[in-house]
């Protein structure tokens, strides 16, 4: 069998830095830390960092007076930032650099007078982050069909972000139907799906006109992760999101000789390893590494005393 791993794939900087950030409020603090909401959307992550003191809550009224909250990569609105203060939490913010960008620019359009259109998925930790921090009109889209029925305040002030881990097709298409509706909408300078999620999905894209088939690793409720599962099914072949490698039902390779992997921005690369040693098992694997971007970007872990 021959095994080609997608370049790049796997942790991108956001996801670096706030695993980074809740291993450091350990071990400033001590255990437990209380994090708001998974720190990243992977189940190994979130197992590792229990079994170091993290604690993972959905609501800030689990965490207790005084203790150290962290805000997950995903972001929060400024209703929640706000109810953190009053309850008399020290608080640590994980949130990416990249959707906290999106969060000002949303604030600063609604300041400016404008409707802001948010395109993402209803529910999702940081479209709901990203419209808490609207201070005027804000509506979220996550199909183009649901662009007709979009009323705003005045059509010449309409401007939009999106959730930084989307398709880039879904969104393209998405953007068609609004510039039609809003020929004068602002756009910001440059999309606001990241850099990681734009390399993994051209890579996946790239790597699944070789292959027969393609495991995504990555967890259930990863955005970014379930975007690549899609892009690599829409070059035809079968796509799997797997957690880990004892997901894989054997029937899925039966006939099939070239096998590509990738992995979400939030799934550490040990697993991705435990794949092609699972695959090992059924007879003998070659090993190849796609010609890919090679990303450089890292924030900076910041210093806190709270
Ligand atoms: O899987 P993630 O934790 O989040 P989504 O893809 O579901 O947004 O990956 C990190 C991305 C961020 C923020
Ligand atoms: Fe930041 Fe993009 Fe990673 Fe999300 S996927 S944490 S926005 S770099």
């Amino acid at each position: 069998m021959q095994v080609m791993l997608a370049q790049p794939r796997g942790f991108c900087a956001g996801v670096n830095r706030a695993i980074a950030i809740v291993n450091k409020a350990l071990e400033r603090y001590g255990a437990p830390v209380y994090v708001l909401h998974e720190i990243v959307h992977n189940t190994h992550v979130i197992a590792e960092l229990t079994t170091k003191g993290a604690v993972f809550v959905e609501k800030l009224e689990d965490i207790p007076t005084s203790s150290i909250a962290i805000f997950s990569a995903h972001g929060v609105s400024m209703a929640i930032q706000e109810k953190a203060r009053s309850l008399d939490l020290r608080t640590i913010d994980a949130t990416c650099p990249l959707v906290s960008m999106v969060h000002r620019r949303v604030t600063r359009l609604n300041r400016l007078g404008y409707d802001v259109i948010v395109i993402g998925h209803k529910g999702h930790p940081e479209v709901e982050g990203t419209c808490g921090h609207a201070v005027g009109a804000v509506h979220v889209l996550s199909r183009p069909d649901e662009v007709s029925s979009l009323q705003v305040n005045d059509r010449t002030k309409v401007g939009y972000v999106t959730q930084t881990t989307l398709s880039l097709d879904d969104t393209k298409d998405i953007l068609e139907a609004l510039y039609q509706k809003f020929p004068e909408m602002t756009a910001p300078e440059r999309t606001d799906i990241c850099y990681a999620t734009t390399n993994r999905q051209e890579a996946v894209r790239k790597l699944a006109k070789q292959v027969d088939m393609v495991f995504v690793v990555g967890s259930k409720n990863s955005s970014n992760s379930n975007r690549l599962r899609e892009v690599a099914q829409q070059e035809g072949i079968p796509a799997y999101l797997i957690d880990q490698a004892d997901e894989i039902n054997p029937d899925w390779l039966i006939n099939v000789e070239h096998v590509g992997i990738t992995a979400g921005a939030s799934a550490p690369e040990h697993l991705v390893g435990q794949v092609i040693d699972w695959l090992q098992k059924f007879g003998s694997v070659t090993v190849t590494e796609m010609q890919g971007k090679v990303e450089t970007i890292a924030f900076q872990i910041p210093d806190f005393n709270v």
